[in-house]
Order: C-alpha cells, then structure tokens, then sequence
C-alpha cells in the first residue's frame, strides 16, 4: 500500500521539490496551501491531477499554521504516515517586522501540529518532520556548527523557530512521538524566492547580461553561508523520518562562502569577470574583462556588444544600499553534517559551483522569455520551449 504523506507549505521551494520527490518514490501527496488572491502554486503546477482523476495521489487543501481546528480536520481526513511541517514565514529580514505573526505561524504552527497529532491518536502512526533551521545558531558559538553546538538565534524567525525545535524535542520525549528536527543551512534552486540573496544575485546577473537591469543593490556582503541545493535536502528529510528512532540532524555541506564570492561566481558562470573595491557602502563591484566565448555560448551573441560597452561606460554591478542591513545579524553558518552522513548515509551531489550553475542558467532561460514577452515577441515563444 501506498504510504500517506501530508506537507505544509508545499508551494514553496521545499514543498516543491519534496513532493516530486515523494510522488515518485510511489506516495500519496496532500498538501496544504494558503488562499491568496493571485495564484500561488506556480512551483506544484506540474504535479496537478484534475481532482476528478481516479487514484489521485496529488491532493491539496486550503489551511493555515495559524488555524488550529483546519490543521486537525486535515489531519483527520488525510491520516499521514509521515508529515512534514515546511511552512513558515521564512524570511529572516521580514520577520523583523512581522515578529509576532513569525512567532505564530513558525513557533505555535508547530505545537498545533504537534498537538492534533496527540489529539487523534496518531502518535504511533505519524512520523514528523520539522523544518529546523541553521538560524538557531545565530551569534555563532561554536565553529563549524554540529547538533552539539548551543543556540543563539539573532532574529525573530530564528526566535520563533527556536521555540518549534524544543517543542518538537518535548513531544517526542513526553509523549513518545516520531518527531525529528532537521537543522537545514542554506539550500537554493532555481526556484528559490526571489528575495534570497542568492536568487536576487542570479536573477540579477541574467536580467543585467541581458540588459534588463543597470546593477543589483545588495547589503552585507560579507556575511557568509553554507549553501546547498533543496534537491539534496529534501531527500534528507526524507531519509530522517525513515530511521527506525526520532532525532535531529544537521544537514549542510560543510563549505562556506561570502556573499561577495557568490555574486562573484555568478557573474564569472556567464563569462563576466567582477572585481570588488571599496569599503563597506562605498563598495563596488564592476566588470573587469568578460571571456566573450563563454558569454556568447551562456548569453548570446546579441547581447555581448552592449555588455562590453558598459566596461566603458558604467562598470558598476554591485552595489551597496544599507537599508538591506539587518537589525542583528547572522555572520558566519558552517554546518557539520558528520551524523548525517554517517547515520542517513546522505551526501549531497551538488557542490556550490554546481548550485550556480543551475539558478544562473535558468535565470537566464527564464529572463530572456520576459524580455521578450515585453517586447511582443510571442511569436518567438517556441524558441525557449
Ligand atoms: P518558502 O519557499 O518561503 O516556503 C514557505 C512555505 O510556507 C510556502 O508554501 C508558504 O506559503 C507557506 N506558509 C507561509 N506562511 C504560512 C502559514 N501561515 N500557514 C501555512 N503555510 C504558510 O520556504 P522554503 O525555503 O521552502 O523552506 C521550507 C521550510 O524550511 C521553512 O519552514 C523554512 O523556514 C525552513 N528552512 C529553510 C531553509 C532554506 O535555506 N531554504 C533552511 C532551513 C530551514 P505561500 O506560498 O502561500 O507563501
Ligand atoms: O540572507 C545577506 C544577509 O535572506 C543571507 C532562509 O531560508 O536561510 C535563509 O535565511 C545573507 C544574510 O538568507 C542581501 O544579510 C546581503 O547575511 O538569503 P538570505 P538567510 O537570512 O540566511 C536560513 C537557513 C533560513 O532558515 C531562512 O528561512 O545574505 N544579504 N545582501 C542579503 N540578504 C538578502 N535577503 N537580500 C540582500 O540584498
């Protein structure tokens, strides 16, 4: 028989990439998404069956984290074997400003969750996956950061998510339940939202070779990540809710980077060399040369004349805009994922070179249909399928 499973916050990148990734594995999918005023399931569209299909496997509902009675109801009907709690307000600048809806939605979502698998009666049956989240370490007290290493979160999304990893922790040690934290750091895809630094800079290195765009404003770019690919990191998940015991893992690559390098690599992935200069919101970064071959084979021939003119003319790429500082950051996330790769036998397959690689060229893919899908162009739709 089919295993049941039961994502919140399947139209995020995560979402995403787990639920093709367990409708493949033969499952059976619900998800829970939220009612929003334009469509907001452009990541799942290619796994909708038309609900009159027989033998679904793909079901979405309407619910929220903050709304205890559907969250029960859903998980009533659906009876998961494994339920992956992905939903959140996830973004950590935001949640300066919406803290206490972060502290809902992120923190007590999770109890509700927790609790109405109590409520039913499902403890033996439900596994539980929930989405923990390097941001606990914060003001870092250790380096590189293993599931010994203390918290210390610096933002209200890591506040409210310090509260969901110990409620996790209390539920599976009170009650007995198969309740896990995944410690993600850092992962990234082409369908990352397009806020996150890594996505804003590949986005904008497609829109700029294009000419779309003059520069990407950034802010501290000398903060650094462990950055992953979500493809690794969903069959992390998965693998954790498979062992035979609960527990929690951290799931990184072990390798970290500044901001400044990422923007650098992906500018140089289409053949445009970037050098930084100056200091803090004086910095800069600007083209330097572009390697025309590999340009024209990333970008096009078209657009390589206008790029090169802009070595002349108006260099600058990256900018600094200060207002993208945070209240109190996150400086340095290096993550030891040692008992991962030991106990769940996971290892990622996507190195970082590998990860820009990807959203940079399909940034490019997906820039250059808008381009020009404003400028008329439908006819010329066919050329990029
Ligand atoms: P994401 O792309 O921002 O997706 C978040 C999902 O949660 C979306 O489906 C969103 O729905 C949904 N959501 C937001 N508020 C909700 C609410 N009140 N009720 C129900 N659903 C709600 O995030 P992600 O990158 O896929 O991350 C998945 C999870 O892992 C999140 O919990 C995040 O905090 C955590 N995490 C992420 C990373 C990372 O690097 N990506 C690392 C560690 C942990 P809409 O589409 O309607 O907005
Ligand atoms: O910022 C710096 C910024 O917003 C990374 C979420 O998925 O991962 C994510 O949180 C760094 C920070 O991700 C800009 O100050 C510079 O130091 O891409 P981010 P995040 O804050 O690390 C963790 C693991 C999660 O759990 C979260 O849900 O980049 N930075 N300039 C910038 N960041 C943004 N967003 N925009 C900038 O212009």
């Amino acid at each position: 028989m089919s295993k049941v499973a039961l994502i919140t916050g399947i139209t995020g990148q995560d979402g995403a990439y787990l639920a093709e990734y367990l409708l493949k594995k033969g499952y059976i999918v619900h998800g829970i998404k939220r009612r929003s005023s334009l469509f907001n399931t452009e990541r799942i569209d290619h796994l909708y069956q038309d609900p009159h299909t027989e033998n679904r496997n793909f079901i979405l509902h309407y619910g929220d984290l903050t709304d205890s009675m559907n969250l029960t109801r859903i998980i009533q009907e659906t009876q998961p074997d494994e339920l992956y709690n992905l939903g959140a307000m996830s973004h950590v600048m935001v949640s300066f400003d919406t803290a206490e809806y972060v502290a809902n939605t992120d923190g007590v979502g999770t109890l509700r969750i927790l609790e109405a698998v109590k409520l039913l009666g499902l403890t033996q049956k439900t596994r539980i996956y929930q989405a923990s989240t390097s941001e606990l370490y914060g003001m870092v007290q250790e380096v590189p950061q293993s599931e010994k290493t203390p918290f210390y979160p610096r933002s209200p999304y890591g506040v409210a998510k310090l509260y969901a990893f110990w409620i996790t922790k209390n539920y599976r040690e009170a009650h007995g339940m198969h309740a896990s934290n995944g410690i993600l750091f850092n992962h990234e895809s082409p369908i990352r939202g397009e806020t996150f630094v890594t996505r804003k800079i590949t986005r904008a290195v497609a829109r700029i070779a294009l000419g779309m765009q003059d520069a990407v404003f950034l802010g501290n770019l000398s903060a650094r990540r462990d950055w992953g690919h979500a493809k690794d990191y969903v069959r992390a998940m998965h693998l954790i809710l498979q062992q035979d015991e609960p527990d929690d893992y951290v799931i990184a690559t072990g390798v970290t980077t500044e901001i400044r390098k990422f923007a650098w690599k992906s500018f140089r992935e289409i053949g445009i060399n970037v050098e930084f200069s100056g200091e803090a919101e004086k910095e800069t970064g600007k083209i330097r040369d572009i390697d025309e071959k590999n340009f024209i084979e990333k970008v096009g021939e078209e657009f390589l004349d206008d790029i090169k003119v802009r070595i002349k003319t108006n260099p600058d790429v990256v900018k600094v805009d200060p207002s993208y500082y945070r209240p109190s950051e996150v400086d340095l996330l290096i993550g030891y994922p040692t008992k991962a790769n030991q106990k769940l036998g996971w290892k990622p397959e996507y190195d970082l070179t590998g990860l820009i690689k990807d959203m940079v060229n399909s940034d490019i893919k997906l820039m250059k249909r808008e381009r020009y899908l404003k400028d008329g162009g439908w006819e010329t739709l066919n050329y990029f399928e």
